[in-house]
């Protein structure tokens, strides 16, 4: 009687499960739910930056299309002898450079110079990425107002370079070259999420792009006399030679594009002047000096944190050269940019990743 009763005792115990088999089975669901909830997640995410390439490639031809009609345009201006008029005559960018340098340094500088300064302030108006309409060197674009609403008022945002980039490429007709057919983007590529009346491209999630003219910044975070960030240029502007190719060569990134012999960074520009204000007041009108630059559109990436400074960005903080929230390596505050930064797809790195 007794060992039939533990008989039953033990059969009635067996169909069901010990806690410990419950706890498995469960732990073994959660784990199978956990990763095929990040599987679909990342889907989604690679599906999100392969978009955004997509979107970035796109926007990359549409503007080397227009950088070369402004190249092109600049030398038959040049042949035409209106650049140098322009740098001799002392007309806009003679007034508005000279104005920036104290003692009129510009009377100082060799006329063979002259024209980079044409060049680079001919630039500027042609590639805006503010719409301060002060009509101070500062401005972009005096005068320049985007369809929509008028910008009296109106705070500069973080929409606003790649509404100056819509502009660009589909609203107007820049050097001859026609404007795009808005068909070419998508209704997810481009919309007006603040509401202002001017589209502006976005990445695919959701995000503006931002454009950066001169990039100077994202090569020197600490400005000229500091040596160019390797890690930081690596991550956003690819396609640049990192370091010098033999000791004694000079560092691509350290190179003006507009001015290879760097005669305009190494030159005294007048005796009586300070070279570290005048290299300041270069980057206040242009882009720090001696440093490569490149025409970027950046997208936020995944986690929709840019790590630099927005393109509107001029309160004597180097936004609009795209200076990287933090500067100094080895610091909290740099390796929290870096991670903001590393997911950031730009025109300069789509290709690369
Ligand atoms: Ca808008
Ligand atoms: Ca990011």
């Amino acid at each position: 009687m007794k060992r039939s009763s533990t008989r039953a005792a033990r059969s009635s115990k067996r169909p069901g499960f010990t806690l410990l088999e419950l706890l498995v089975v469960i732990g073994l669901i959660l784990f199978m739910m956990t990763v095929l909830v990040m599987t679909i997640g990342n889907a989604i995410g690679s599906a999100k930056e392969n978009a955004t390439r997509a979107t970035l490639l796109k926007i990359d031809g549409l503007l080397q299309q227009r950088i070369d009609a402004f190249y092109t345009n600049l030398e038959q201006a040049a042949k035409r002898g209106e650049i140098a008029a322009d740098a001799e005559g002392r007309t806009r960018i003679g007034k508005s450079f000279a104005s920036y340098l104290s003692n009129n340094a510009l009377i100082d500088l060799p006329s063979n110079l002259r024209p980079m300064l044409v060049r680079k302030y001919r630039f500027r108006l042609a590639f805006p990425q503010t719409g301060d309409s002060s009509g101070t060197l500062e401005a972009d674009s005096p005068g320049l107002v985007l369809p929509g609403k008028a910008f009296a008022g109106n705070l500069p945002d973080k929409y606003e370079s790649s509404e100056y980039l819509y502009y660009m490429l589909v609203q107007s007709d820049f050097f001859g070259v026609p404007p795009v057919d808005d068909g070419e983007f998508s209704s997810t590529e481009v919309g007006d999420l603040d509401n202002d009346g001017r589209p502006e491209f976005l990445d695919a999630w959701g995000n503006p792009l931002r454009f950066y003219r001169w990039s100077t910044r994202i090569i020197r975070p600490r400005g000229l006399s500091f040596a160019p960030d390797q890690t930081v240029t690596q991550l956003l502007v690819g396609g640049v030679p990192a370091s010098p190719t033999a000791s004694g060569d000079t560092s691509p990134l350290t190179l003006d594009p507009d001015d290879q012999l760097s005669a305009f960074g190494r030159m005294q520009l007048s005796r009586n002047n300070d070279p570290a204000q005048i290299a300041a007041d270069f980057e206040r009108a242009f882009h720090t000096l001696q440093s490569y630059h490149c025409p970027l559109v950046i997208s936020a990436g995944r986690d929709g944190k840019l790590g630099l400074l927005e393109p509107y960005d001029r309160s004597g903080t180097y936004g609009y050269l795209g200076q990287p929230e933090a500067n100094v390596p080895g610091t909290p505050a740099y390796v929290l940019m870096l991670d903001r930064v590393s997911d950031n797809i730009t025109t300069r790195n789509v290709k690369t990743r």
